[in-house]
């Protein structure tokens, strides 16, 4: 599907403010008009052409570079101009709206993009790849968004929907035809061998999209623990610079307190929230009462403890608290005061590590061990990059072959297992994009920036 009729849509593509060159991009049917109006007529075809861009009385509004694709190989598979002026606000703005005058309409948010996927010039995560790619926060994640866009994700997932259209195939003639020949299609195993390869196919796409979301989206570490135990402390010295108030006063954090920052590119949303323990201080205990409300969404918790002291009575609770809602590191701090060791400690339940605050020793391996958290190995980098969509919908593919499984081998029903893989391949399906609703859409391209 290209060309589609439609309106013609214009956008500076370029960032905004004074630069050296300003791109304006126009696409849409209109496209062959307006390059007559305004240049004296269409470039060829990919060719760079050095001309006036022109207003009604035939004044030079500016003198520039015109580029022109035509519908399908351009960007949006429609016809595409591009004019490359002085990167003048004021320029930009008259030649915009020269633009409006000649019938073109203002693009909004993502619309571009848009419609390269409404004429299947990309597929819906590597549209999204492009915001991806712009916004990245490292160099690691514009790698990943990169390989994104190019593809990477779509064609993993775009095998796995072959793979599960012939077992479904397969699935729903062992239905119609059930002892054809004698042969008992539902129960020799030969469905449940290509489901369990499936399965595994699938089980380590999510952990690479794991890897690329948190590239993405980072962590959200919550730090908890009893008052004075040195949580802001930690949390200053991971931010590198006093954000939080610290004192030796037990209870000196009231309110939860943000920070923002990135460890070798993995973003992380740092949370501080007030020392946990019993107080008549209206004040305070509302403080603990919102520290314990952000365990819910916390992707990880950093109990703190003073190391000279170990887990109390008080962290067990906390503990027992969280539960299995998101994983726990313990930090042992204040080493200096208790001779403990620095660094990952290994024979305890779960992650321990001992660190000190105030100097920064263990701090390497905290770093490290939240990038291990993050599924950021450096040897590996991620593969592409994921949004919490995708792993929504890799998650409810799992889920429907899960119970295809069961319905395979505990109920012998291939009706049912039929059903669960056409859910599996739906929802692999919403990621790419065959299946999209246009509030989906909407959501997703109204984050990007017009031009794009
Ligand atoms: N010696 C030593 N002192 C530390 C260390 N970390 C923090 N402290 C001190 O411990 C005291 C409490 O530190 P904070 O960071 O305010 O502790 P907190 O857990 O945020 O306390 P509340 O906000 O009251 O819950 C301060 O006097 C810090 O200087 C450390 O590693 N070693
Ligand atoms: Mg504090």
């Amino acid at each position: 599907m290209t060309g589609v009729p439609g309106d013609t849509i214009a956008a500076l593509a370029s960032g905004a403010g004074r630069a050296g060159v300003a791109v304006v991009r126009i696409s849409g049917p209109r496209v062959p008009a307006v390059a007559e109006a305004l240049i004296g007529g269409l470039p060829r075809p990919r060719q760079a052409r050095v001309c006036a861009f022109v207003d009604a009385d035939g004044l030079a509004i500016d003198r520039g570079v015109a580029l022109y694709f035509a519908s399908p190989a351009s960007f949006t598979g429609e016809h595409v101009l591009e004019l490359q002026g002085h990167g003048s606000p004021v320029l930009v703005d008259m030649l915009l709206a020269r633009l409006l005058e000649l019938g073109v309409r203002l693009a909004e948010p993502g619309e571009f993009s848009r419609r390269a996927f409404l004429n299947d010039k990309l597929s819906l995560d590597q549209a999204e790849a492009i915001a991806d790619t712009i916004e990245a926060g490292s160099s690691a994640a514009a790698r990943a968004a990169m390989r994104s866009l190019e593809g990477v994700f779509s064609r993993e997932i775009d095998t796995l929907v072959e793979a599960l259209i012939a077992l479904r195939v397969y699935t729903e003639g062992a239905i119609d035809f059930p002892d054809e020949d004698d042969v008992d299609f539902l129960g020799d195993g030969e469905i449940e061998r290509h489901l369990t390869a499936i399965r595994q196919r699938l089980a380590d796409l999510r952990s690479q999209a794991v890897q690329g979301a948190s590239l993405r989206e980072g962590l959200r570490l919550v730090i908890l623990g009893s008052p004075n135990v040195g949580k802001s402390s930690l949390l200053n010295r991971l931010a590198r610079r006093d954000t939080a108030i610290v004192t030796d006063i037990a209870g000196t954090t009231r309110d939860v307190l943000h920070e923002q920052l990135s460890i070798d590119g993995l973003p992380l949303t740092l949370v501080d929230t007030a020392g946990l323990r019993e107080t008549d201080d209206p004040i305070e205990a509302e403080g603990v009462r919102r520290a314990k409300a952000e365990i819910q969404h916390a992707d990880r918790v950093l109990l703190v403890i003073d190391d000279r002291h170990g887990l109390g009575r008080d962290e067990q609770a906390v503990l027992t608290e969280i539960d299995a809602r998101c994983p726990v590191t313990v930090i042992a701090n204040k080493i200096d005061l208790s001779g403990g060791e620095a660094g990952l400690r290994a024979g305890f339940d779960g992650d321990w590590i001992g660190v000190c605050a105030t100097t920064g020793a263990g701090f390497d391996a905290l770093a490290a061990h939240l990038k291990q958290a993050a599924g950021l190995n450096a040897d590996t980098p991620p593969a592409f990059v994921a949004r919490r969509r995708h792993l929504d919908a890799l998650a409810r593919a799992a889920k429907a072959l899960e119970t295809g499984h069961e319905r395979l081998v505990v109920d012998a029903a291939g009706e049912l297992l039929a059903e669960e893989l056409r859910l599996a391949q739906h929802a692999l399906g919403e990621i790419t994009g065959t299946f999209t609703s246009d509030d989906l859409l909407g959501a997703i391209f109204s984050s990007f920036c017009i031009g794009k």
